[in-house]
């Protein structure tokens, strides 16, 4: 039965809001049928506008792993939003924080906070031209970076082509700066460093996609892009916003043992509030306004309320020494109840996990790169989205996304996913 509340909000959100969304991925457009308006959460559940309860696999594209409405950060929270909201002016609170980032994460000795994963990366590969004073960036195809004009690209034809606009507004010439290459193929990196390599300030990457669904790095593919580009004098950027202390509190660069020269951070940095991060070598960050010449701003950054969410979220993840361990359990049964029930129904789809991020990719191929992930059935997909929501559990609703798991996913939540995958997988 559909939700006739969240149809009436969206009618009136399409009216003032372009799409009716503040993001386009949440108007379910890849999926087709209504996004569900969400009126609360709690632990591992969304509760629809109509009131539906859902087991939640979105956890706000990545922020909530410890669940909705945690004890220790709505007490964080409510303690700090009674000495107000934002100073515009310096607090311990940003000191806590920033040494908490630096404990955790090998690449990083000095840290700035912005209020988004976007900002972070901007700031980052700015500092990243400051500081090889070079222009050129390189990203991967299938990995996204956020909303920054020269990273809006898809790769030109061939290999060590400059990008072309992936998005209406990017002039040519900012598309031109970032040259974009297939993800999981160290000799087509090789080939861009051989042509170019003198003018490549950097190379940015998600260490374990999301955006194209969830990818993992091929073996020896990060520790071949670091000798690639320190051979080269470029720097190399790990873009953690998805996989910071998501995929071990030290992030993928120590799950994997590759240590970047810049990390960027967000969504579970700010516990579900916006703050993002950037950071890396004193020697690097030092290059930043108001102590180097490149300059980086934000208004909000380092706001109170949200490092009060964020420092209560990393300090649960940093005390509880078995979070990480108990994650795994509950995504690996959580990929298993999938596996098993594709097998059941005789439905060919590959699961791709690593940790507590998860894709179910409807090809019957592993999928390496973008080119292998846009071989999937989108359509069917799409359905199979659609039977699980109406089932009671809302999966990120496009193939090329990852989908998270929680501390708060528990045998009770598993018990109606697998409910509702014996229904999905009977869907024509
Ligand atoms: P934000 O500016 O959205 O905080 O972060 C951008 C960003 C940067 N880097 C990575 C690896 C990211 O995944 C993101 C944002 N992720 C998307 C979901 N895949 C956010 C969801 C949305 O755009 O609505």
């Amino acid at each position: 039965m559909s939700d006739e509340i969240s149809k009436e909000l969206f009618e009136r959100a399409r009216k003032v809001i372009p799409g009716g969304v503040n993001s386009p991925v949440r108007a379910f457009r890849a999926v087709g049928g209504q996004p569900i308006f969400i009126r609360e959460a709690a632990g591992a559940y969304l509760t629809g506008a109509d009131g539906k309860r859902y087991v939640d696999f979105i956890g706000s594209w990545g922020p909530m792993i410890l669940g909705h409405a945690h004890p220790a950060v709505v007490a964080a929270m409510q303690d700090a939003i009674g000495r107000g909201t934002s100073y515009g002016a310096p607090t311990e609170g940003e000191i806590d924080m920033a040494q908490t980032i630096v404990d955790a994460v090998p690449s990083i000795e000095m840290v700035r906070l912005t209020s988004s994963g976007t900002e972070a990366v901007m700031g980052a590969l700015r500092v990243a031209r400051g500081f090889t004073k070079r222009d050129l960036i390189v990203k991967l195809e299938g990995c996204y970076h956020g909303g920054a004009d020269y990273l809006l690209t898809k790769a030109g034809s061939g290999l060590a082509t400059f990008g072309v606009p992936d998005s209406a507004g990017v002039p040519a010439a900012i598309a031109a700066t970032c040259i974009t290459v297939p993800y999981n193929d160290l000799e087509a990196v090789r080939a861009v460093f051989k042509e170019r390599g003198a003018e490549i300030a950097a190379l940015i990457l998600e260490p374990v996609v999301g955006n194209m669904g969830c990818v993992p790095p091929g073996t020896g593919y990060l520790q071949g892009l670091r000798e690639i580009t320190k051979q080269h004098g470029a720097l190399l950027v790990f873009d953690e916003v998805m996989t910071g202390f998501r995929l071990a509190y030290g992030g993928a660069q120590a799950r994997f043992g590759v240590t970047p020269d810049l990390t960027t951070l967000g969504k579970i940095v700010g516990g579900g509030v916006p703050v993002g991060a950037y950071g890396g070598s004193r020697e690097i960050m030092e290059h930043i306004a108001p102590v180097g010449p490149v300059y980086q701003a934000g208004t909000l950054s380092g706001n109170p309320l949200a490092v009060a969410a964020g420092l209560a979220t990393l300090r649960v993840l940093r005390d509880d020494k078995t979070a990480y361990d108990r994650l795994e359990a509950t995504s690996a049964s959580i990929e298993a109840a999938i596996v098993s029930a594709a097998k059941k129904a005789n439905v060919t789809c590959v699961v791709q996990r690593v940790g507590s991020m998860l894709t179910v990719f409807f090809t019957d191929r592993k999928v390496r790169s973008f080119s292998d992930a846009t071989s999937s059935d989108t359509k069917a997909f799409g359905r199979w989205h659609a039977a699980m929501l109406e089932a009671g559990v809302y999966w990120p609703p496009s193939q090329y996304e990852a989908a998270f798991v929680s501390l708060a996913h528990d045998a009770e939540t598993i018990r109606i996913f697998e409910n509702a995958l014996a229904k999905a997988f009977a869907t024509p």
